[in-house]
């Protein structure tokens, strides 16, 4: 019988612009409040990025972070997971400067380079000229999510070392996999590992089930008894893969940071109404949800 799914909630992220939906949190305020609202829904997890409240772009400040972070934990037990993902042509410093300064328990970790496409959403919703100069668009395309063997030793170095931050291993292709395995051997970081697998982003593994069996199979045999798997998938492909991982016995990430929608056509209302949708599908699977206390346990979190 496999565990307790840890559902992670993704609420914001650095990719969606604040016109493709009114249900985007943008404020301190509004990110605190659908942290909690996916929390009580069934979200063990809640996977976070900041934003300039006045314009609604990625914001590395910590100060921002230091607005919601506080609120989320006194409303809530999940654990907070502070991406150092960041937001498109934020330096490495960047990235990790609110993990740095907030030590989190959870902080992701983006096992690899690789080309990140977001122009092909921007084409399709216009409305992101109203957020973003007309050059974004060029500068999308040129884009490379750079996170080279210097930033994965840096990064595991630096959260993993004295602040005692454990990973959300994000891995987009299988050569990810094969990176985390090299981590692993270098001997800078401990299991259990938590990795992520995502699908659906242009430069990375196609949403295809081959991709996320064949992925699962590799990871099986990389980390063994060593790892937990979750699986987010991005835009439409969220919902069936998330599905598809909790049919295979792993975990799953949604949120609007991975997905504005929560049915063909339709907006989510909210972070929340995509966390209680996977949450029915799960039960209805005959798997149970983990509280936090148990995602702490599994992943060994400082708690
Ligand atoms: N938006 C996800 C596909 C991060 O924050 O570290 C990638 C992500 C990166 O979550
Ligand atoms: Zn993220």
């Amino acid at each position: 019988m496999p565990e307790p799914v840890i559902i992670t909630c993704a609420p914001t992220g650095g990719i969606h612009t604040p016109t493709m939906s009114p249900h985007l949190p943008v404020t301190p305020e509004e990110i605190a409040q659908a942290s909690v609202e996916a929390a009580e829904a069934g979200a063990a997890v809640i996977h976070l990025h900041a934003r300039d409240p006045q314009t609604g772009r990625p914001d590395p400040r910590p100060e921002l972070f230091q607005q919601f972070l506080p609120r989320i934990s006194a409303a809530c037990d999940a654990v907070v997971n502070v991406s150092t993902g960041g937001g498109l042509g934020m330096s490495r410093e960047e990235r990790l400067r609110a993990a740095v300064a907030t030590s989190p328990e959870m902080a992701s970790l983006n096992v690899g380079s690789l080309n990140f496409g977001i122009f092909p959403m921007l084409e399709r919703y216009e409305s992101w000229k109203h957020d973003w100069e007309p050059e974004f668009l060029e500068m999308t395309r040129d884009f490379v999510f750079k996170n080279t063997f210097a930033d994965l030793e840096y990064i595991v170095k630096e959260l993993g070392g004295s602040h005692g931050t454990r990973f959300e291993f994000e891995c987009y292709d299988l050569g990810h996999l094969y990176n985390l395995a090299w981590l692993i051997d270098q001997g800078w970081i401990e299991p259990p590992f938590f990795v992520q697998m995502v699908f659906g982003v242009l430069g990375g593994a196609g949403a295809d089930l081959d991709n996320l069996v064949h992925m699962h199979t590799i990871a099986e045999k990389l980390f063994g008894d060593d790892y937990e798997w979750s699986v987010l998938a991005a835009g439409r492909h969220q919902m069936p893969f998330a599905t598809q991982a909790a049919m295979l016995g792993g975990n799953l990430r949604v949120g609007l940071e991975d997905s504005l929608f929560i049915g063909p056509g339709e907006l989510a209302p909210s972070n929340a109404a995509q966390v209680a949708k996977i949450r029915s599908i799960v039960e209805s699977l005959g798997r149970t949800v983990a509280t936090p206390a148990e995602a702490r346990r599994r992943l060994a979190l400082k708690g």
